[in-house]
């Protein structure tokens, strides 16, 4: 899979790529990854990207031009195996499901929206879509585009290597994920519990499982709604709500 960041900021994204699994996963060629900075594809001698809003206000825009040339330089034939995507406050939420979606596409090129906003025909005439990576508002798009490319490329196979647990992950199951202990088996005090210490692994799956449960009924219970769930999960959750479990 390729992925392309387009960045006025390149040396955050080139930072991102050069480390830990992203870095080992774009050395060993199972990822391509590459910024393009659109100061480049600007035609004026000062190299402006950015401009006054029509209708007044304060702060600047970034201009469609320089954005529209640095994407048809990357990606001069756009197919059903290519997408580009904008990240903007303004976008759809991104989760688990979206990751798993985009990791389909053979080449992604994720445009970072402006501090202070980028021209709507970016996203009118040049994006697929539009992401927000969370109900907030950053200082620019380059860490919505890392969490991105971070995201997708987990679903890669051979990216994780021999730490491939994504089938694991909090979410991956629709539940978050149970908690988890390494050695010492006691710390300050505190005991890993005794089922995972016991070598059963029925027992261990099950504890798991019913861990994953009570965290997300405890902390994201709008997962459920949604999530594969056993009768017999469906009726513990019902003890609980009713405080007998
Ligand atoms: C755009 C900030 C517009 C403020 C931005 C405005 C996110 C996010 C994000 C740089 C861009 C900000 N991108 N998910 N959340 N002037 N990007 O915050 O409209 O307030 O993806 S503005």
């Amino acid at each position: 899979m390729r992925i392309d960041i387009v960045s006025l900021f390149p040396e955050l994204a080139e930072a991102f790529f050069a480390h830990s699994i992203i870095g080992r996963a774009r050395a060993a060629g199972i990822l391509d990854l590459a910024v393009t900075n659109p100061r480049d594809f600007s035609t004026d001698k000062h190299h402006h990207v950015d401009d006054t809003p029509y209708g007044g206000g304060s702060g600047m825009l970034m201009q469609a031009a320089p954005v529209y040339a640095a994407v048809e330089h990357i990606l001069p034939v756009r197919t059903p195996h290519t997408r580009v995507i904008l990240t903007a406050p303004t976008g759809v939420p991104f989760t688990q499901d979206t990751a798993k979606r985009l990791a389909t596409y053979e080449h992604l090129v994720l445009v970072c929206g402006h501090y202070e906003g980028i021209d709507q025909r970016v996203e009118d005439g040049l994006a697929d879509e539009t992401i927000s990576v969370g109900d907030y508002v950053l200082t620019g798009g380059e860490l919505p585009a890392m969490v991105i490319t971070d995201a997708v490329a987990r679903m890669i196979p051979g990216v994780l290597g021999a730490a491939d647990s994504a089938g694991e992950d909090s979410f991956y199951t629709g539940l978050l994920e149970y908690p988890q202990y390494t050695k010492p088996a006691v710390f300050r005090g505190m005991a890993v519990p005794e089922v995972l210490l016991s070598g059963h692994h029925a027992n261990i799956a099950a504890w798991r499982r019913r861990e994953s449960l009570r965290r997300t009924w405890e902390r994201r219970p709008e997962l459920l709604a949604r999530a594969p769930l056993t009768e017999d999960e469906r009726r513990l959750l019902a003890a609980w709500e009713d405080g007998e479990a």
